[in-house]
């Protein structure tokens, strides 16, 4: 399919694996909303969310601590809503999926295996964690399966299928394209899917050119023309392998969810000023940035105005 726009995805705040090592991570609601907010006006159409405990800063999957910033940015942008089910390494399925489902969201992301989600080098690494619970969960991180069996994927997709929800396929290794072969196979996924190629994760697949291009000669291979692509690069290499997709007919992920940095060994100030880099990079190379209408149409979305917040 000829390359139409890129679409940017915005990652406002991590949970999963992003302890608050940068005063710019937004965890309060109000943050979350302003930078959110912020990100969207700087271009990015969909916005990827997850929560946190206001008063722990701990990941969070009740749907309360979503409802005060998703009506805000509903109401003060037009951007597509991705609310995350990846949750916390450490919740049921079942507890992840709830705000997805609460919300009737227009996306929400689908991790497409387990694995050894880790980032326990850090904890060496760090020194000062904003909250107490930050340096045992990183360190233990070795330790940790982030569980997404095919059960648990058949349970989430047959539970939110009434919501008409686009997800986000989240694959962090090439195994993960034949374990969504399978899955759309076998009926739970419809075209076109949204395949997110996730790069430089500790227990995925690293973040370099040929795994690029292996990941989407695979994806080629098994969903020719029924798929959409993005790439989501971890740490430093985020802007370089973003860039790269963009080349590549694909489409694109930033924010502090996956990266606290602007350039090397700057951290960044906001999600925006990512959007805004990478929106400029893309621009000045000749292509054009999708507006969320746009975003919608090339994803096949239900719309804005199907959703429950
Ligand atoms: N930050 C990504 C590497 C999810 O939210 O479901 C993982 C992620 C998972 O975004
Ligand atoms: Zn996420």
């Amino acid at each position: 399919m000829a390359k139409t726009k890129t679409v940017i995805t915005c990652a406002i705040t991590g949970a999963i694996h992003t302890p608050t090592m940068s005063d710019a991570l937004p965890y309060t609601y109000d943050d979350i909303a302003a930078q959110a907010i912020e990100a969207a006006e700087a271009g990015a159409s969909i916005l990827h969310l997850h929560a946190r405990n206001n008063e722990t800063g701990a990941p969070s999957v009740d749907p309360e601590d979503f409802r005060p910033f998703l009506g805000r940015i509903k109401q003060a942008t037009d951007a597509v809503v991705n609310i995350s089910t990846g949750g916390s390494l450490t919740l049921s399925i079942q507890d992840r999926i709830r705000p997805a489902a609460t919300f009737s969201a227009e996306m929400c992301s689908m991790n497409m295996g387990s694995m050894n989600f880790s980032f326990h080098p850090l904890a060496k690494r760090h020194e000062t964690w904003k909250f107490d619970w930050e340096r045992d969960y990183v360190a233990n991180s070795d330790g940790n399966i982030f569980r997404n069996t095919f059960r648990d994927i058949k349970e989430a997709s047959e539970t939110l299928a009434p919501h008409d929800i686009k997800f986000e396929h989240e694959c962090y290794d090439v195994g993960h394209l034949y374990n969504l072969k399978f899955c759309v196979d076998i009926g739970l996924f419809k075209a076109p899917i949204f395949i997110q190629f996730v790069m430089g994760i500790l227990g995925g697949i690293g973040a370099d050119i040929d795994n690029l291009v292996f990941m989407k000669k695979t994806a080629d291979k098994l969903f020719g023309d029924s798929y959409r692509w993005s790439v989501l690069a971890a740490g430093a290499a985020q802007i370089p392998m973003a860039v790269t997709a963009s080349q590549m007919g694909g489409n694109v992920r930033v924010g502090l969810e996956d990266s606290l940095f602007i350039s090397r060994g700057v951290l960044a100030e906001s999600n925006a000023q990512q959007v805004a880099k990478i929106r400029r990079i893309v621009e000045d190379l000749g292509s054009d940035v999708a507006t969320p209408d746009e975003a919608r149409e090339i994803l096949g979305l239900k719309g804005g105005d199907r959703v429950n917040f």
